[in-house]
């Protein structure tokens, strides 16, 4: 039997939008192409950044540290941001303008206070998973289809597990804005071509 495709969504919320704690340059204004993407397609996933307050990912929750900067964590190297999508804040909402009432589930990621997810797959220990390769599996659902924010982080640790865990990952990068820290966009664009995800 031919797989089902899915659209999956990642993270279009506040935050990474104008006027947000952690805005991506360009996000506001691909909401009415990810709506378009979301008219177009049978099943539709959304994923939610989802912190507690003090996530370990906050770089004030490190002394001396600035956002944008490293720190070693038990599970390899973490990059530090600013307080955001704090669970239940306006930050974490989605974009006021996402049309996005016909989501069959909306995965929450991150609300780990000790880890970071940036892959909507597995958590950036690589090794917590958060359920959604079984959930697609169950489903019939082999082939995605990526979209939201942000190109270089949360989208392309998806696109990259999707094609570990045996999911067929096209991106569609007119749907997507990018954080660009230190070449990642660049970088992570060549990580997902090498890992055969496909581009739209
Ligand atoms: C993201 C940094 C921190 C993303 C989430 O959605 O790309 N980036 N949390
Ligand atoms: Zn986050």
């Amino acid at each position: 039997m031919d797989g089902k495709t899915a659209l999956l969504v990642i993270d279009m919320q506040n935050d990474f939008c104008e006027g947000g704690a952690l805005a991506v340059d360009g996000a506001t204004s691909i909401v009415p192409v990810v709506n378009s993407l979301i008219a177009g397609y049978d099943h539709v996933i959304l994923t939610q950044d989802w912190h507690p307050a003090g996530h370990s990912s906050f770089a004030s929750q490190h002394e001396g540290k600035a956002p944008f900067e490293t720190v070693a964590r038990p599970y390899g190297e973490q990059t530090l941001w600013p307080d955001h999508c704090l669970q239940g804040s306006e930050g974490a909402a989605f974009h006021a303008g996402l049309e996005w009432t016909k989501t069959e589930l909306v995965l929450r990621k991150g609300f780990r206070a000790e880890i970071d997810s940036y892959s909507a797959f597995r958590e950036n220990d690589r090794q917590t998973p958060t359920g959604l390769a079984f959930y697609l599996r169950e489903r019939q659902i082999t082939d995605l289809v990526l979209c939201g924010l942000a190109f270089d982080y949360c989208v392309a640790w998806s696109a990259l597990d999707a094609r570990r865990y045996g999911f067929s990952a096209r991106v569609v990068e007119q749907a997507t804005a990018s954080i660009d820290l230190d070449g990642s966009k660049g970088r992570m664009r060549q990580a997902m071509e090498e890992a055969g995800v496909t581009f739209a």
